[in-house]
């Protein structure tokens, strides 16, 4: 549900390669000079709103609450502790998941395995899976003003589900933090400090289909990440703008320690080897198109720049130095009150910290960086009060020449990772919502350094869902 096209061609939904090139190099420039003007201002973040879609004429924080559907919860329960006032929400939720082939992880899906039969595979291996851990909690805390701080007002939030790779069996899932922050605001300033885990400062939107892993390195950026962030934003009638700049531990998504891997033995991931963080800032504008007041529409640039540092060199070039840059747009426009278009578009290198180029950040054999480009675009289509139906799809394209040549499923590079998908929304009132989900989805492999190929691999995954929100 979220959505841009990667501009060039909305009408196509998926970002035109070419046409996201050129997007870079327009955008490039602006968008560093926008980020420093970011850097040099403050900007946006209000107390997040976790059950809003991203529709809401608010700042991207708030319009991203929940990567899966939790959109349609009822009304929070408040409660009164202390000096704070505490908003209970989230929702209850059972997924039922069946892949026609094999997918890299069933639960965590981001890829298709290949199917080619020279490295051993079988075709259309099918799985199945059930599991309850997209349940979710969340908990909101509003301070009362500090006057002292020119009438500051401190919120916090904390939120998890149990979406948590580290378990022993499927029947004791554990849980994982979401969100976890504590902040500031200044209302008279439109200022706010946010300090703790939030979401990346680029690429806020994510889209209606595959609540899971929210076609993370298939085409959607942004994941979340322990952070900084000074927020800027205004409202000005129907017409706003959102300004955020936000420092970030680096490898917090990835984990990235290059030089980890046997023989190597050095035990820190090299964003916190680098001692600096990722810094990222995004501007924003929105507006409303219908006099409704209730759907906004929005357009955001980001820059990202990361930094890791290795203890020993890495592949044939001896690294020991490695950035990570991107450049991303996003945009929600409500064609009517009930058809939203959402999308965004990325460009960079090493990426895998932001959920981009397939998970391949530096190629460890050559020490190099791997460029890559993507984004996704949906339509969403509001059928009838009780029925949403997303219509959307997804590219992640890293360069060719410089992923892996491997020659086993573990080591292959990956090149090309897309999808295409029907996503179906049934609010049955009352915060309770069955969902119907079809993704296609194909993964194409680089061959091996010998010339042998690897192949491909094609999936059909389908996702229904039960879901009861608070
Ligand atoms: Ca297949
Ligand atoms: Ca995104
Ligand atoms: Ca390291």
């Amino acid at each position: 549900m979220r959505t841009r096209s990667g501009i060039g061609s909305p009408s196509r939904g998926i970002p035109d390669p070419a046409a996201v090139n050129g997007l870079m190099n327009a955008f490039g420039s602006a968008a560093l000079v926008l980020a420093l003007a970011a850097a040099a201002a403050a900007q946006d973040a209000p107390p997040p709103k976790p059950q809003e879609p991203p529709v809401a004429f608010r700042p991207v924080e708030e319009a991203k609450p929940a990567e899966t559907a939790g959109e349609k919860a009822p009304g929070p329960a408040v409660l009164v502790v202390g000096p704070a006032k505490v908003t209970l929400y989230g929702f209850l939720r059972g997924d039922v998941e069946y892949d026609d082939s094999r997918m890299d992880n069933a639960v965590f899906p981001q890829w298709v395995l290949t199917e080619a039969r020279s490295t051993g595979a079988r075709l259309n291996d099918e799985d199945l899976i059930f599991h309850p851990r997209l349940s979710r909690l969340g908990v909101k805390v509003e301070g009362k003003p500090l006057t002292d701080l020119f009438g500051a007002i401190p919120t916090g939030l904390l939120e998890i589900d149990f979406y948590n790779a580290n378990v022993s069996t499927e029947s004791r899932a554990v849980p994982r933090i979401r969100h976890a922050f504590a902040q500031i605001e200044w209302p008279d300033f439109e200022t706010s400090v946010l300090f703790g885990q939030f979401w990346q400062n680029l690429s806020p939107l994510f889209p209606l289909v595959n609540s899971d892993l929210v076609m993370w390195n298939a085409g959607n950026a942004g994941d979340r990440a322990p952070q900084a962030r000074l927020t800027w934003k205004t409202l000005r009638g129907s017409f706003g703008v959102s300004t955020a700049v936000a420092w970030l531990l680096t490898g917090a998504v990835d984990q990235k320690n290059l030089d980890g891997v046997a023989p190597l033995t050095d035990s820190q991931p090299d964003g916190q080897a680098s001692g600096r963080p990722s810094v990222e800032g995004r501007v924003a504008v929105s507006w409303m198109p219908w006099p409704d007041k209730k759907k906004a529409a929005e357009l955001g640039v980001a820059y990202h720049e990361g930094w890791e540092r290795t203890r020993f060199p890495i592949g044939t070039r001896g690294e020991r130095h490695f950035r990570s840059e991107a450049v991303a747009v996003d945009l929600v426009v409500p064609f009517t009150p009930g058809i939203f278009l959402r999308a965004e578009a990325w460009a960079g290198r090493n990426l895998s910290d932001i959920r981009g180029g397939i998970g391949q950040g530096v190629n460890a054999t050559t020490g190099r960086e791997i460029t890559a480009r993507g984004g996704w675009a949906e339509l969403e289509v509001r059928t009838f009060s009780f029925h949403r139906i997303g219509l959307g799809a997804t590219v992640d394209d890293p360069e060719n020449d410089e992923v892996p040549t491997g020659a086993t499923q573990a080591t292959a590079g990956r090149t090309l990772n897309r999808t295409a998908y029907v996503a179906n929304r049934l609010d049955l009132g009352k915060g309770v919502e069955f969902g119907a989900d079809w993704i296609w989805w194909n993964t194409r492999y680089h061959r091996t350094a010998a010339g042998a190929r690897m192949g491909q691999g094609t999936a059909n995954r389908v996702d229904v869902y039960l879901m009861v929100g608070f």
